[in-house]
C-alpha cells in the first residue's frame, strides 16, 4: 500500500534531519556550476563538510549550454579533472573536446557521490560576518525572493564562504559594503587571456572570502573565455586545495 502521508513524511523528515546536521559547516559554496561543483568534490573526497547553495533547480550552471546551445565544450588544460569522474575527453586540433551534458552531470553527481550535499532552489542572499571575517551564508528560498516575498532568511555558520556564482559575482558584491575593493566587472573575450586569469585571480578577498571561477574573472576584471571549461574546473580545484591547506 502506498500512503501519501508517509511520502510526504519522508521527503520533509529527510530534508530537515540533512539541514539540521549542516548548520554549522566547513565550507559553503555558493554556485552549482563547473568550478563550484569541482571544488565540493575535491573538498568532500578529503572528509570536509560542504554545503553548495545553488539558486535555481537544476545545479550545472553555464555548462549544460556548451557554446551558443551547441553541447558540446571545448578544453585546453584540465581535462583531467573530467576523465578522473569518467568523462570521455576526445583530442581535436590541438584542443579536448566533450559532451557538455555528460561533462556537467558527472561533474554534479561525482560531487555528491564524494559527500558535497546540494541545496538547489536556494539563493544565497548575503553573508554573516564576524569581527572582519565571513562567517557563512544567509539564505533563503529563490521562490520566495523571486516573488518578492517579505520573508526572514536563515543563516548556516562556515568556516570558509567560496563566492561560485559566475559572471554575478553575487557574494562578492555583499562584501563591498564593508569597505572592500569593489568588483571590477568581466572584460571583453580574450579566451587564451581569461583561462589563464581564472585560476591566477581564484584567491581569498576578504578573511574567510573566496572567489573561484568566473565569479574570480568578474571580481578581478579579467577577460572571459567563452565556452572553454579548462579554467573553470581548475579554478575549483585551486580554491579547494587552498581552503584545505587551512582547515
Ligand atoms: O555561471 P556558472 O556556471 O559558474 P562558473 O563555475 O562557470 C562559468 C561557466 O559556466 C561559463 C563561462 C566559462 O566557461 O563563461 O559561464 O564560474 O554557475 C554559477 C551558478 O551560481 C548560481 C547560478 O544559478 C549558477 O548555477 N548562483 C548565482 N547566484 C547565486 C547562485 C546565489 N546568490 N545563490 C545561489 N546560487
Amino acid at each position: 500500500m502506498i500512503k501519501e502521508k508517509e511520502i510526504t513524511k519522508l521527503i520533509v523528515s529527510e530534508y530537515f534531519d540533512s539541514i539540521l546536521s549542516n548548520i554549522e559547516i566547513d565550507v559553503a559554496i555558493v554556485g552549482a556550476g563547473p568550478s563550484g561543483l569541482t571544488a565540493a568534490r575535491i573538498l568532500a573526497s578529503h572528509g570536509k563538510k560542504v554545503a553548495i547553495f545553488e539558486s535555481r533547480v537544476a545545479p550545472g550552471g553555464g555548462m549544460w549550454g556548451g557554446g551558443m546551445l551547441y553541447p558540446v565544450i571545448v578544453l585546453k588544460e584540465g581535462r583531467e579533472l573530467l576523465e578522473e569522474i569518467g568523462v570521455k575527453c576526445r583530442q581535436k586540433n590541438g584542443y579536448y573536446i566533450a559532451n557538455a551534458i555528460e561533462a556537467t552531470s558527472k561533474l554534479i553527481s561525482a560531487a555528491i557521490d564524494a559527500g558535497a550535499l546540494l541545496y538547489n532552489g536556494t539563493t544565497v542572499e548575503d553573508i554573516i560576518v564576524k569581527n572582519d571575517r565571513v562567517a557563512g551564508v544567509v539564505i533563503n528560498w529563490t521562490a520566495a525572493l523571486q516573488l518578492g516575498l517579505l520573508v526572514d532568511p536563515l543563516s548556516i555558520e562556515a568556516k570558509f564562504v567560496v563566492d561560485a556564482t559566475g559572471h554575478e559575482c553575487y557574494v562578492v558584491r555583499k562584501i563591498e559594503k564593508l569597505g572592500a575593493k569593489k568588483m571590477q566587472g568581466e572584460k571583453a573575450m580574450w579566451a587564451e587571456m581569461g583561462e589563464k586569469a581564472s585560476i591566477e585571480h581564484t584567491k581569498e578577498i576578504y578573511p574567510g572570502l573566496y572567489v573561484a571561477g568566473m565569479a574570480a574573472i568578474a571580481y578581478a576584471g579579467a577577460p572571459r573565455m567563452g565556452p572553454i571549461f579548462g579554467g573553470m574546473l581548475l579554478s575549483g580545484k585551486k580554491v579547494a586545495e587552498d581552503i584545505l591547506k587551512k582547515l
